[in-house]
């Protein structure tokens, strides 16, 4: 555990559960918090996120909800303090910008993808499973709003299990720029990156995983290799709970057409509860269910990637902190 506190110092707090099977080698899965305070409406943030934690559980991986409550950054966050971020009136929405800012004023804030990447890599954590990324805004020629969640994936050495990203956002330039960035795009049994609410968008993944097994040892081989950028895998939502195409379409075009006076941090969520709104709650419905199927994957993922045995590989690799106790040091790159 304290291997874990010091890496953040005074400004972090791991639960001790999440420190105990970090240290231990065993399976963790991070949480995000924006998602439970900007991206759906209450009482379904917090009910979605206790959910959440319940599914990678079932899993067999110890869940790490990560939040900032009074200027400590907290790895595995409480049940209260889980309801006081989902309570809070105007809660702030911490990406890498104004993360070092809110810390310093002891303030309260939702952690987006980019701000929980983050923190999981400085806790030791290598699986994440959210909803859909951020990316590159449509118009972002004229409005260069591209999110920081690309960012992160190009510097946090954590593997995000996600529904691809959602099409209020300009799709091809947002695989064009993770292919930039060098972040490696892998398909949950599909060829093509999902687009959140919808299975389908027209583009590739980078390559496609039939198995867990599959995957994992992608997801190993890439940090192996020595790669410091996370993976996006990408994991469509089931069939049935996607959204129907003409309700899709007709929404997120009325969406789009009224985000026009919307900037910075508020388009987001903006357009997620414009969304929320045109479909009768339907986008809703289906944000949870991938979600849903997000911490599932995650769960198995991070199983395997602490499974020597499935992989062929010993995971994790012996670490100066665990050297002597188990007879591995220096048995791995
Ligand atoms: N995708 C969702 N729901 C969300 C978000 C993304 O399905 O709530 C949140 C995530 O926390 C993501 C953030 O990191 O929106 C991206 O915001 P921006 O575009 O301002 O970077
Ligand atoms: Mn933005």
């Amino acid at each position: 555990m304290d291997m874990v506190h010091k890496i953040l110092g005074r400004f972090v707090s791991v639960s001790d559960e999440v420190a105990a099977a970090i240290t231990s080698g065993r399976p963790v899965v991070a949480l995000e918090t924006t998602l439970v305070t900007h991206g759906l409406p209450q009482p379904d943030g917090e009910r979605v996120a206790a959910a959440l934690e319940e599914a990678v559980r079932a899993g067999g991986a110890t869940p790490a909800t990560i939040g900032i409550l009074d200027g400590c950054v907290k790895v595995g966050i409480t049940q209260a303090d889980l309801t006081r971020l989902a309570a809070a009136a105007n809660p702030v929405k911490v990406n890498l910008g104004n993360f070092a800012a809110e810390v310093a004023a002891g303030g309260c804030g939702s952690t987006t993808v980019a701000a929980t990447m983050f923190a999981a890599s400085k806790a030791g954590i290598r699986v994440f499973a959210t909803g859909g990324i951020g990316g590159v805004h449509r118009g972002a020629i004229e409005t260069g709003d591209v999110s920081a969640d690309l960012t992160a994936l190009s510097r946090y050495p954590v593997a995000v299990v996600c529904a691809g990203a959602k099409a209020i956002l300009d799709l091809p330039r947002t695989v064009e720029m993770l292919e930039t960035l060098g972040v490696p795009i892998l398909g949950v049994g599909t060829d093509e990156f999902p687009a959140f609410y919808r299975r389908e968008s027209g583009l590739r993944v980078d390559r496609r995983c039939d198995t867990m097994a599959d995957l994992a040892r992608a997801v190993r081989t890439h940090f192996d290799l020595g790669f410091t950028a996370g993976l996006v895998i990408a994991n469509p939502v089931p069939e049935a709970d996607a959204l129907p195409k003409d309700l899709h379409d007709s929404a997120l075009g009325t969406a789009l057409a009224e985000a026009i006076e919307v900037s910075g941090r508020d388009v987001t969520p903006y357009l997620l509860d414009r969304m929320r709104a045109l479909t009768g709650g339907a986008s809703v419905r289906t944000n949870e269910k991938l979600l849903l199927n997000n911490a599932r994957v995650a769960a198995d993922l991070a199983v395997a990637l602490a499974s020597a045995e499935s992989l062929g590989m010993p995971w994790p690799p012996a670490r100066e902190a665990r050297s002597g106790s188990d007879g591995k040091a220096g048995g791995s790159p």
